[in-house]
């Protein structure tokens, strides 16, 4: 290597270490970033993008600001998902169920039962597997920057407690607008209808729908429990948010710029899991307090569940590819020997 180039990498790497706005102004634009999200302001999701924007604007010695906007006011996912692929929108976090339809490796991360716990999600999304299937959003015109926690997925429902499987039966249950979603409860036996968020509560309130699932941060915080009674803990599924840029912007952005974003994106990740996870842990309490009634599976009947999901996955290995697929699994067989 030569001594300029050694030289250069040098500099690079101090501007981007200190990406400090009175240094390297000149590399800081001003810039109006809107950050579109799903859920409203008071729910885990906005308190996050409100730490974001609130780091983007420190790094960026106030040059940089976020528009955070929420309840899908910029549109449900799949919409905004659009508006950052052409341009016309910056950033966005949501479901990464919604954007299996644009990047097929993101089907992943709705294998059913693919986490035990909190731990195996952040260190394989965190991880190299994590960043490969980010990674793959950059063909199709996004960048992603970090995954956040939407959590462990439970049902809800006005008909009945869900015990067992055939409980399902004649339940109309909203999923989101993916493939393995729709296929994996069809084959728990309800009658699944894909919906966006936006439109999910005013569909159970009019009976649209009679359930859905979601984490009990979310259950808790778009009032599911106003207009469903029967709250079942399933734990079927650990659903990622990731945190995502439009890359026609990005591209247009400084190195120092680029960083600013990604370094806010992972620090309000930080914020993000230890907040939800705070939540989640008090919420069943304040969802019996709000009225509903929750009960828990035996294991034999989510044994049930989990051999019946099963059948999905095959579907879905051949979608993310057979590679990601076992190094998927053996790094989970790694991280569970590791204790
Ligand atoms: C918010 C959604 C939500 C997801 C869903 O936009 O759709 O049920 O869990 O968090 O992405």
């Amino acid at each position: 290597m030569t001594f300029l180039r050694r030289t250069l990498i040098a500099a690079a790497t101090v501007a981007v270490a200190s990406a400090s706005f009175s240094a390297f102004a000149q590399d800081i634009k001003p810039r109006l970033i809107r950050f579109g999200y799903g859920l409203n302001e008071q729910s885990n999701q906005g308190r996050a993008a409100k730490v974001f924007a609130e780091q983007v604007e420190k790094a960026s010695g106030g040059k940089m600001k976020v528009r955070a906007i929420g309840a899908a006011a910029l549109g449900p996912d799949t919409q905004m998902q659009q508006a950052l692929i052409g341009g016309a929108q910056e950033m966005m976090v949501g479901s990464t169920a919604t954007l299996v339809g644009i990047t097929k490796e993101m089907a992943l991360w709705d294998t059913p039962f693919l986490f035990n716990n909190v731990k195996e999600a952040d260190a394989v999304l965190d991880g190299p597997i994590g960043q490969k299937v980010m990674d793959k959003l950059q063909d199709k015109g996004l960048v992603g920057l970090a995954y956040w926690e939407n959590g462990f997925r439970n049902l809800t429902n006005s008909k009945r407690p869900v015990t067992k499987l055939e409980d399902l039966n004649d339940v109309k249950l909203r999923v989101m607008q993916n493939n393995v979603y729709l296929d994996s409860f069809k084959l728990l036996g309800a009658n699944a209808v894909p919906m966006p968020f936006s439109e999910l509560f005013s569909a159970l309130e009019t009976k649209t729908v009679d359930g859905q699932e979601n984490p009990y941060n979310t259950i808790l915080s778009s009032k599911f429990y106003e207009v469903q009674k029967y709250l079942s803990v399933t734990n079927h599924v650990y659903s990622p948010w990731i945190v995502t840029v439009s890359k026609k912007w990005w591209d247009g952005l400084s190195k120092t710029e680029q960083k600013i974003l990604l370094d806010a994106a992972r620090v309000s990740r930080d914020f993000e899991r230890k907040d939800t996870r705070d939540e989640a842990a008090k919420a069943l309490g304040d969802l019996k307090a709000k009225g509903m009634q929750i009960n828990e599976l035996s294991v034999a009947e989510v044994n049930r569940m989990r051999d019946k999901l099963t059948h999905v996955n095959a579907g879905i290995a051949t979608n993310v590819g057979m590679d990601l697929w076992n190094d998927t699994q053996n790094e989970l067989t790694r991280l569970r020997a590791k204790k």
